[in-house]
């Protein structure tokens, strides 16, 4: 008896996205080794943290697959590329990573959809929600470093931007979760 309920296509769908949810992790793990070298102690801890966040994302796509009974392929993780330049390119490298991710998200919606696997379509759903998320913390990060100076800022800038993201929550808030009352 089949008890697999996840199509050929959607499987393989499923397991490349969690290889791409392990390449960020390598990613946020290489930026963050990279800025602790640096001397970024804040941004690096804010960056480690992040990288166990998608660590954690890349677990759910392997115990969905499971869950539906589905066969879990774990693929070799692509190289995180080369270090930041500097803190903005550092920035700026996140911001384009998370776009990218939730074009691959969408792609995945977009598949369920087309199949009407619904409970994937269903399970799909927390990752918008979190990528939307991401990209807000992203840009949030493109803005710090964007009234630091950019790509020309000083070192008293640095240091305060690094002291204020060691502070810095993981999460960023959904515009949907802020009120009048609450903003
Ligand atoms: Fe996995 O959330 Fe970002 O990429």
């Amino acid at each position: 008896m089949d008890t697999n309920r996840l199509s050929q296509t959607i499987t393989a769908a499923l397991n490349r996205q969690m290889t791409n949810e392990a390449h960020n992790a390598q990613i946020y793990l290489a930026y963050a080794a990279w800025a602790d070298s640096e001397g970024y102690e804040g941004i690096a801890n804010f960056l480690f943290r992040h990288a166990n966040e998608e660590r954690n994302h890349m677990m759910k796509f392997l115990e969905y697959i499971l869950k539906r009974g589905g066969k879990v392929k774990v693929s070799p993780i692509p190289d995180p590329g080369p270090d930041p330049t500097d803190v903005n390119d550092c920035f700026e490298r996140i911001f384009k990573s998370e776009v990218d991710n939730t074009a691959n998200i969408y792609n995945l919606v977009n598949m369920s959809m087309e199949e009407k696997d619904w409970a994937t379509w269903n399970f799909m759903q927390w990752f918008v929600k979190e990528q939307t998320e991401e990209e807000t913390l992203a840009l949030d990060l493109l803005s710090k470093i964007k009234v630091a100076g950019g790509k020309n800022a000083g070192p008293d800038a640095l240091y305060a931007l690094d002291n204020d993201l060691a502070k810095t929550a993981d999460d960023a808030r959904l515009a949907q979760d802020v009120s009048v009352e609450n903003p």
